[in-house]
This record gives structure tokens, C-alpha cells and sequence, in this order.
């Protein structure tokens, strides 16, 4: 991952860092502390390419100085209070000081994951060859909770994972620990990353069974250090599950009796657990509608039984649609009537779209409109929808769009960014979710790339306002190399990559055209299917007079769910942002677009041009053979091939099939497709598809 701690290959820069860095001084001796002093350790002498000294007092000249004013009588002796107090609990602070008259590098902070968090971010100065001269760096984290969640089954099956079988090895836990539990603490913790929800959403009940327990217990004694809290996906259902009750309604007294005891048998397990996460009410899954009580009366519930506790939260997915309400999109009106009415120890937690992590969403109207609700953003690193382990997809730049978003929701500066921070709503709880995919595979993430968009989740959970582009550049540098010649090219490759697959699978704002149930190639033909929702002509509405689903105040009036000023930009056909058109407006084929096009071929530009991004990105990667490891560049090579494959697949079978609407021919100067539409639709069929579809009834309690 990005870190691998190679020596620093500018001779130059290595000689000035072993001049800056002659020891590591620590002098608290938390476990936490310990981490953070090892990581510096193991990471300098890698770096430096020498062992590096340690000590816990009497630091020699240019030492690195780490601790809290309550651990380190060298920190404390700073007085470096008032910087510190602005911090934080996790807040650091990384500073040049003189220290018994000679210069020395201070990591201090107020608690010691503020500590382990400076080391980190330190070493990153190194890896990412920046100057150490006259240091002076605060920094802390905007929201809350930084959390990743897994969809990981008990069977080791992780929904829509890509990446081999779940990290967690249930069959040998507690008693086998292995090693990469802790690598993975390192990974997220050198994020700032605080939280991680070790199981899949869609829940199996046994996970809050005293065997599961023991073995998560295990988990979390080796993430302690790291500062990464465990949190749990439960099933609603369980009392009945468990076979101690026969209904999981909120408001009888024996179901809230049932969880305030299993809580409280599992905080005997893992004292410090974090909380749960629910999906409750989606996709199939139980919740409390099935009691005729609402999301809220579930939510309190539980966040009840997790009080006495005083630490523990209840994130509730917000991820609910029903075939019934017409639009998909609707599904604002499940929780908006519920503001105002979770307890305050609930945070929602939203999906970026209001549909399902799709290549391109407008923000879920929830972001705007929940004034009086915690709520947190539900981001997907996992490649569901972008071509899973196979395509390159850095999602930096779908994150920074969303997050930078504006919503007007109480004016300019309404981003979703500062919604999420509590500056426009003031709400006290804050974090930010992504489903990340390790696996069991060599590299964790299946592509490599695919760790570049956990590494630019974490960093934009920290701040939400760093760039993909830095997050991007940050990459490259730790992951591969500092060399200009490889960044830059590179670095464009990256941010060209989501829009490529924006492109070539759904422009315009179009959305899910994908095969049903595997989402991994196209399939914009399906009809029939047990939800209407859940095939593709409910999302593209093809029809001889135009494409598009028409959500304005003449349609399903979605658009209504946002603000006024851009409820306004949105209804309007000429205003509504191009990559947006789709969403909200049925267009005829011959709309006039700002290229010039029509619509039709607009629609065809984008496909083609998606394909053509493609190629650009198997050049430009072609050409660094001499920055990269043979190993890493053979298997990103081969993988950008599959996917030049796969999008030429997405974009004759997506255009061949518009076509039979729109009447048109493709204009002259592009390549023809090579098959006829019926050829690929067989293939969405036959074709392998690198993952099987695991479906959530997989980790059924009963069977
Ligand atoms: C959809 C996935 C499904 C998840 C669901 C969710 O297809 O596997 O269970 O989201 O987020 O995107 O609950």
C-alpha cells in the first residue's frame, strides 16, 4: 500500500534528512505511544536506509521529539498549550523547537492518537520528499467519525468485494492473530481513519452470538492501538432470530429489554466498541416497518440500549426505496417527516446519490433537508458499479464533487462538505463512511489503483476540502515514486479515470444500465424483473421522442426535494448542468446541447470519447515501465486492456440499443461497432462476469 517505506531515492534529500533526523525520542509508554514510535522507527530506518536511534530523554541534536504534555516531560516543557488547545482530541501539532538549546522536530499533541497521527502524517512529509526546514504544521480532523465499513459475510464472502475472501479469518480467530490485522490498523490509522464496521450490512443475526464476540474481541484488542473503534452491523431481527422472542418490535418492552442485554454482553466484550450500523427496511432486510413503527422508532431503540454506555453511537442507513413510491429517487420521504425525531446518540448515514453509488448522481436530497439529524456520507471505494477489481476508477474526483457541492441550503456555502462538518445545520455528530473492499488478495484491493480511492476517502474524511488531484499526487508518490516524470502523467491518468467510466457506461446523467444483479456490464434492455426498479428501462425511459427520466414538476417532481435556487437550476432544461441532463429532464433527440450536437450525438460523443480515455490511459501507462515495479506495471497493463475491452462492450452495446429509439445513425468519423445489438446482449448472458453475485440471503441465521 502507501506504505512501503523505500529508501529515498534523491541522494541529495537523503543525506539532508539523515542530517534533520538523528533520533526518535518517546517517552509515554501507552500502547498507542509504542505504536507510534515503532511505525517512526520502522519507517525512517526504510527511509534513511539506516537504523535509527531511540531514547526516552536527554535528546541529542536534530532528534525527533514525540509526546503529550501529560506523557512527555520534554513536550510539557514547551508550553505549548495554546497552539495545542486549538487541536483537539486528535488534533497534532509538528513543529522545529529547541529543546535544551538544540534544535529538535516536536510531534506533540493533546492525546496520544493525536501523536500516532503527527507520526504518521510526518512520515508522509519524507515519503513525499518535502522539505523539513522551519516546520510548523497543525492539523486536525473536521468530522467525527472516519469510518470504513466491510461487507464482509461470516462465510468469508464478501458482497461485491472483488478483492479474495474477508480479511477476518473466522475460523482461526481469537486464537490466531494474523499479521495483517495489524498492517490493516496501520493502513486506516495512517488515515486518521477512527471506525471500522467489520461486517456486511446485509446482516447475518450470529455476528451478536458470544462465539462471534470472542473473536471480534480479538480484532479489536489489535486495533485498540491504533485507535480504531469496532462497530457492528446487526440485524434488526435478531431477538426473533436468536429464538428468544418472536417479534423485534421497537415498542414492546421485552424487545428493548433483549437488546439493552445482548449491548450490554457485547460492551463485556469489547469495552470500547464504537456502536452499530443498520440496514433496516432495504432491499429485503427486516426493520421496524415490518411492526408498523418507523426508522426512528427503530433507531432510538437500539441507540437506547447503547447509552448506558456512553460511548456507543447507531449509524441507521438511509438507504431505503420502495418499487411503490414510483420514483426511485423518492425515497427522501421516508426519513424527511422523520427530522428532528432520532435520538441524539443516532446519525444517518447517506449514500452520496439519492439512487445507489452510480458513476454520477446528484447529492441525496437528505444532505439538505434533515436540518435537526446527525447525518453522515456513505461513500463506496469498492468498484461495484465502476468495473470492480478490474478497471481503473480513482473515485478522488467523485468524492471532491459531491463533497464540494453546493446546495443552497441555507445560502452560499452550503456545501455538502460543510453540511456534513455541522456548520450549516449545527449538528453535533459528524463523520463520513466508505465501503472499502480488502480482500484477501495480495495487494488488499484486487487493482491496485482501488487503494488510491481509500487513500482519498481517508483523506478527505479528515478534511473534507483537500483535492483529489493532492490526494492523487499524495498517492503516487508514497505508492510508486517521487519521479515528476511518473507523477504527472500519472496524476492525469487518475483524474481522467472516473470520468472515463462516467463516459462510456452513462453519460449525460444517465444511470444503471448495467446487467441486473452483478452491475458489471451493460445490459440498458432489461425489463423484466421482480422490482420494477430493478431494471434498466425504469432508469433510462428510451422512447421514440427522446430519452431521459423527467423528474421536474411535469414528471415524478423530485426535484422539488431541493433547495429553491436549485430546484430552479435543475428544473430548468437549459440550466441543468449537461452531465445532469438525464436525470432530471426527458429530452428529445434533436435537443440542441452547448457542443452544438443534438442530443443523439451528444449521447454518441460521450460513448466514444469514454473509450478514447481509455486508450489515452493504456498509453500514458505503457510509457512508465521504467518508474514502476516489473510486477505492478504488468498487471495494471494487462487489467487497462480487459477494460479498453469491457468499454467497447458498454459503449456499441449502449449506442447500438439507443438507436432503436432514436432512429439515427452514428455520424460519420467514428468506428463502427464491430457486432449487431443481439450479439451483446448474448453476451451480457455468457460473458464472464469476474465475480459471482452473492446475494444477501447467502448469510441467513436459520439455514
Ligand atoms: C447496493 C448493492 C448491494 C448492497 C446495497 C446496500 O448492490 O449489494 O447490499 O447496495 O448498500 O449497491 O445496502
Amino acid at each position: 500500500m502507501w506504505l512501503r517505506y523505500q529508501p529515498i531515492s534523491n541522494e541529495q534529500q537523503l543525506k539532508t534528512y539523515r542530517k534533520q533526523i538523528t533520533q526518535v525520542v518517546a517517552q509515554g509508554d501507552s500502547a498507542t505511544m509504542q505504536k507510534a514510535a515503532a511505525e517512526l522507527q520502522r519507517c525512517l530506518s526504510g527511509l534513511l536506509a539506516k537504523p535509527i536511534a531511540s531514547a526516552t530523554k536527554n535528546p541529542a541534536k536534530n532528534a525527533l521529539v514525540i509526546g503529550t504534555p501529560n506523557n512527555s516531560t520534554l513536550i510539557a516543557a514547551l508550553g505549548l498549550n495554546t497552539e495545542l488547545a486549538a487541536l483537539g482530541d486528535e488534533g497534532y501539532l509538528i513543529a522545529e523547537q529547541k529543546i535544551n538549546k538544540r534544535t529538535a522536530l516536536v510531534i506533540a499533541a493533546n492525546t496520544d492518537v493525536g501523536v500516532l497521527y503527527g507520526s504518521f502524517h510526518f512520515l508522509h512529509l519524507l515519503q513525499t520528499q518535502q522539505s523539513l526546514d522551519n516546520l510548523n504544521i497543525g492539523s486536525a480532523p473536521k468530522l467525527q467519525h472516519r469510518v470504513v465499513n466491510h461487507w464482509d459475510n461470516l462465510n468469508r464472502v464478501e458482497e461485491r468485494g472483488y478483492a479474495g475472501l474477508s480479511l477476518w479469518d473466522w475460523g482461526t480467530l481469537p486464537d490466531h492473530k494474523s499479521e495483517r490485522y495489524e498492517d490493516y490498523a496501520r493502513i486506516n490509522a495512517s488515515l486518521g481513519i477512527n471506525g471500522t464496521v467489520l461486517n456486511n450490512v446485509n446482516a447475518d443475526p450470529r455476528i451478536l452470538s458470544d462465539q462471534f464476540l470472542e473473536k471480534i474481541a480479538a480484532l479489536a484488542y489489535v486495533f485498540r492501538p491504533y485507535r480504531i473503534k469496532m462497530y457492528l452491523s446487526i440485524n434488526y431481527n435478531s431477538p426473533p432470530a436468536f429464538g428468544d422472542l418472536e417479534t423485534a418490535d421497537p415498542l414492546d418492552p421485552r424487545v428493548q429489554q433483549w437488546w439493552k442485554e445482548r449491548t450490554a454482553r457485547v460492551y463485556k466484550y469489547i469495552p470500547d466498541l464504537g456502536g452499530y450500523l443498520v440496514k433496516a427496511n432495504s432491499e429485503g432486510q427486516p426493520g421496524p416497518q415490518d411492526y408498523n413503527r418507523n426508522h426512528a422508532d427503530g433507531a432510538n431503540m437500539l441507540a437506547a440500549g447503547q447509552k448506558p454506555f456512553w460511548l456507543g453511537v447507531v449509524f441507521w442507513r438511509a438507504f431505503v426505496y420502495s418499487p411503490d413510491i414510483g420514483d426511485r429517487f423518492r425515497s427522501y420521504d421516508e426519513f424527511r417527516p422523520l427530522d428532528g425525531k432520532f435520538a441524539d446518540n443516532v446519525i444517518l448515514q447517506v449514500k452520496n446519490g439519492p439512487i445507489d453509488f452510480q458513476p454520477r448522481e446528484p447529492y441525496s436530497a437528505l444532505f439538505s433537508a434533515m436540518e435537526k439529524t446527525n447525518m453522515m456520507m456513505e461513500f463506496q471505494v469498492t468498484q461495484e458499479y465502476f468495473g470492480f477489481a478490474t478497471h481503473l476508477a480513482y473515485q478522488g474526483p467523485l468524492f471532491e464533487e459531491s463533497l464540494r457541492t453546493e446546495t443552497y441550503a441555507k445560502g452560499e456555502g452550503s456545501t455538502i462538505g460543510n453540511i456534513l462538518e455541522g456548520k450549516v445545520f449545527k449538528t453535533k455528530r459528524t463523520g463520513m463512511a466508505a465501503v472499502i473492499n480488502p480482500g484477501t488478495d495480495r495487494n488488499w484491493t484486487g487493482h491496485p489503483f482501488v487503494q488510491s480511492s481509500w487513500y482519498a476517502f481517508g483523506r478527505m474524511a479528515w478534511d473534507h476540502e483537500i483535492s483529489a488531484e493532492t490526494a492523487a499526487e499524495e498517492w503516487l508518490r508514497m505508492t510508486f515514486s517521487n519521479e515528476q516524470k511518473f507523477i504527472d502523467p500519472m496524476k492525469e491518468l487518475m483524474m481522467t479515470s472516473r470520468e472515463a467510466g462516467v463516459n462510456y457506461r452513462s453519460p449525460l446523467g444517465l444511470t444503471h444500465l448495467y446487467s441486473q444483479g452483478d452491475h458489471y456490464g451493460p445490459a440498458p434492455w432489461t425489463e423484466n424483473s421482480e422490482r420494477p426498479d430493478w431494471t434498466a428501462i425504469y432508469y433510462h425511459r428510451a422512447a421514440k421522442d427522446g430519452l431521459g427520466f423527467n423528474r421536474t414538476n411535469t414528471g415524478s417532481n423530485a426535484i422539488a426535494q431541493y433547495p429553491a435556487p436549485l430546484a430552479k437550476i435543475y428544473g430548468d432544461v437549459n440550466a441543468v448542468p449537461e452531465e445532469l441532463l438525464l436525470w432530471f429532464h426527458h429530452v428529445s433527440w434533436d435537443h440542441k446541447m452547448k457542443s452544438g450536437r443534438t442530443l443523439w450525438e451528444e449521447l454518441v460523443h460521450k460513448y466514444y470519447e469514454g473509450v478514447e480515455q481509455v486508450r489515452a490511459m493504456q498509453t500514458a501507462w505503457d510509457a512508465q515501465e521504467a518508474w514502476v515495479d516489473a510486477a505492478r506495471f504488468a498487471q495494471v497493463k494487462a487489467l487497462l486492456k480487459v477494460q479498453e475491452r469491457d468499454a467497447i462492450i458498454w459503449r456499441d452495446s449502449c449506442v447500438l440499443y439507443f438507436q432503436t429509439y432514436s432512429g439515427k445513425l452514428i455520424p460519420a468519423g467514428y468506428e463502427k461497432p464491430k457486432h449487431d445489438l443481439e450479439y451483446y446482449k448474448t453476451l451480457a448472458r455468457t460473458r464472464y462476469v469476474p465475480e459471482p453475485w452473492h446475494p444477501a440471503e447467502s448469510s441467513g441465521f436459520s439455514s
